[in-house]
């Protein structure tokens, strides 16, 4: 079933639960693009940070015997800390208002859980991408482009930004079933959700490109309201915690994830993606 609501309004999200009664929630929905969260912060702050916490008060009010998974993510850090990567033990120091939205969307969380004992818990995911990711984020915006490229569809140069930041990205369906993980376990908690591996933009531009033998330098121009006003400059996350707690280990990698990826634009398969699940 599909009901309207919005993060924003209190009453109609407290209407809906009282309806539907849920037993699992997976609370993924915010304002999640970075960039844009320096352009509308304020209602950034309402929809990815207080959002959640209309969603927790109105589980309280209820008493709604339900669990509560909170999409964490790995804005909430800076960057590495003296070279270590990133684990549950890290303190953040978010670089965006999407950034301080989510720590308080992580730590009101935590707070539920602590202080009313409602079964909440965090994943903090780093980026994890699929032929589903939306256009606008920059490795859909790069397969996209090449696929329209390839088939004579754009004679515009694909635009981009700070090709140096570096971000450890894995294949969504696999963090799905992570998340579903996270929510079966009888204590609540929080994990790290990464694979451990972080590649530059850059590299993402060799991989994809490389896939279909393109020089990428040739067709990338660089436009500076790209780059964000203040950047996280590398990404790697430390899975050990929800590897040894919920069995969860990660297998597609970087470059068979980007070529899932150009594969599925090539093919226009965004909608289609059976083969991608069954081997999630
Ligand atoms: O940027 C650089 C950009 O927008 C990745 C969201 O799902 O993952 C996502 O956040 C990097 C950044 O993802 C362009 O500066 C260069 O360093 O694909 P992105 P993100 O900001 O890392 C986290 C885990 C979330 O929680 C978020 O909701 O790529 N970059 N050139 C560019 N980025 C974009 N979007 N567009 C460019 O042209």
């Amino acid at each position: 079933h599909l009901h309207f609501g919005d993060l924003t309004d209190g009453t109609a999200l407290y209407s809906l639960l009282a309806k539907i009664r849920p037993t699992e929630i997976y609370h993924l929905g915010a304002q999640s693009h970075v960039r844009v969260s320096f352009d509308i912060p304020v209602y950034t702050g309402d929809a990815t940070g207080l959002g959640t916490c209309r969603l927790l008060e109105s589980i309280r009010d209820l008493k709604l015997p339900c669990r509560f998974y909170q999409a964490g993510s790995s804005e909430m850090y800076g960057g590495l800390l003296n070279d270590s990567l990133l684990s549950e033990r890290t303190p953040f120091h978010p670089r965006s208002p999407y950034g301080a939205a989510k720590v308080y969307s992580h730590w009101i969380t935590v707070n539920y859980r602590e202080a009313q004992g409602i079964h909440a818990s965090n994943g903090i995911l780093f980026n994890h991408e699929s032929p589903r990711r939306g256009e606008t984020f920059v490795t859909r915006k790069i397969t996209r482009w090449l696929a329209q490229h390839v088939k004579g569809l754009t004679d515009q140069p694909l635009y981009l930004g700070n090709l140096e930041a570096k971000r450890d990205w894995g294949y969504t369906p696999e963090y799905v079933c992570a998340m579903w993980r996270i929510l079966q376990q009888e204590t609540p908690d929080d994990y790290v959700i990464a694979t451990g591996e972080t590649h530059s933009i850059r590299e993402f531009l060799d991989e994809a490109f490389g896939c279909l033998g393109i020089d990428w330098s040739k067709h990338v121009k660089i436009d500076p309201k790209y780059y964000r006003p203040a950047e996280v400059d590398v990404l790697l996350g430390d899975a050990s915690k929800a590897a040894e707690k919920i069995g969860w280990v990660p297998r597609v990698k970087f470059k068979e994830l980007v070529q899932i990826m150009v594969k599925a634009d090539i093919k226009g398969e965004e909608h289609g993606l059976t083969e991608i699940w069954d081997r999630a």
